[in-house]
């Protein structure tokens, strides 16, 4: 977008301004002011001449200068309509020194996950990259992730969709299960459940195991000694894509709601919700818990040091996961891939 085109819409922002205004507040023409209110109307935004001047009544429901437009949170949006990977491109900005930069796709084509996984990105998500140079120490980097899943589900929520988090980096929608496990033919799989902790370490239903997954969060970091250098929040949301372009065990905001979401409004509600969270780190813990589904489960977490199973009773700053042992130890875990288990 050209800077005299994101000047308009700043200065349509609080409502009409006639073009005399415009021009005289950007510096141009008023030839050029309506120059730029055309190319705004063709690139989708509805731009009404009344008494009062231009005014802004219908938005896009994605882009760059859509997402700016209104966003109550000091991000600079770089928006790709297909990208390999926002992370990689959030760490060519880095490289530059920039900070505070959203960088926003409609599609990726070589999306990351944790641990050389992929991710699939097709068109209709909301695939993100938060580039933040935070005054911290590079141990406290985990609770970025926290308050990206905290915004996610906030957003989710709105849009009416009941997502939950799982510890650490997904957020899963849950889908409503039988108390007891039901056999071919509709039998009680087992009327005399066993609690032995075998049986309880069978995987909740779910390819996802808690639920299917909405969104992922790959967080990178670059830092010395005792300070974040720069930190990449890479979120991928699945957003308006049908079920069937996803892997098994995803699910999308258009799959639960039935209809396409605003991506717009989730992405300013994103970022808004992270940008406040960010400025105040003690409340993410509480808002991480507020919406999680990982606590009070049992799990099984896969670290490099061996699986830790037990049930998850805590997160702690800046994110460890508190399982409490079969033997009764408390065992913080940092880092790892989490399953939820339930008893069958
Ligand atoms: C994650 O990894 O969940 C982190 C994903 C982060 C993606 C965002 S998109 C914006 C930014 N740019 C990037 O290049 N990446 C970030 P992990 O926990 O390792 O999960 C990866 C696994 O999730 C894969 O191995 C698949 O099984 C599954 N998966 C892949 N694509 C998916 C999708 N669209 N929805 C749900 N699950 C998916």
């Amino acid at each position: 977008m050209t800077d005299t085109r994101s000047a308009l819409l700043d200065a349509l922002d609080d409502g009409p301004v006639d073009g005399p205004a415009l021009a005289d507040r950007l510096g141009v023409s008023r030839a050029a002011v309506w120059k730029q209110v055309e190319g705004l109307r063709e690139a989708g935004w509805g731009i009404e001449s009344t008494d009062d001047g231009y005014r802004v009544a219908d938005v896009p429901e994605f882009g760059g200068a859509a997402v700016a437009y209104g966003l109550d949170a000091p991000f600079e949006i770089e928006f790709h309509d297909s990208i390999g990977s926002t992370n990689e491109r959030a760490r060519e900005l880095a490289d530059e020194g920039r900070e505070d930069v959203a960088v926003v796709a409609d599609e990726q084509t070589a999306g990351r996950g944790r641990l050389d996984r992929g991710w699939r990105g097709p068109s209709g998500g909301i695939y993100t990259s938060l580039l933040l140079r935070p005054d911290v120490p590079p141990a406290h980097s985990p609770v970025y992730t926290l308050a990206a899943a905290v915004a996610v589900t906030r957003a989710a929520r709105e849009a009416g969709v009941d997502a939950r988090i799982k510890w650490p980096n997904d957020v899963l929608v849950s889908r409503a299960e039988p108390e007891v496990p039901l056999a071919a033919g509709g039998e009680p799989a087992n009327e005399n459940q066993s609690d032995s902790s075998d049986d309880l370490l069978v995987p909740a239903a779910g390819e996802a195991r808690g639920g299917q997954k909405l969104c992922g969060i790959l967080t990178e970091m670059e830092g010395e000694a005792d300070r974040v250098a720069w930190l990449i929040v890479g979120i991928g949301i699945n957003a308006n894509v049908g079920a069937g372009v996803l892997p098994d065990g995803a699910t999308s905001l258009l799959a639960e709601r039935g209809e396409p979401v605003d991506r717009r409004t989730f992405t300013q509600r994103l970022l808004e919700t992270f940008d406040e969270l960010r400025s105040d780190p003690e409340s993410i813990l509480d808002a991480w818990r507020e919406h999680a589904a990982t606590l009070g489960q049992r799990v099984r977490v896969a670290t490099p040091g061996g699986d830790v199973v037990g049930e998850a009773v805590d997160v702690e700053f800046p994110g460890a996961l508190v399982v409490e042992t079969d033997d009764g130890e408390r065992e913080r875990v940092t880092a790892g891939d989490c399953e939820h288990l339930r008893p069958i």
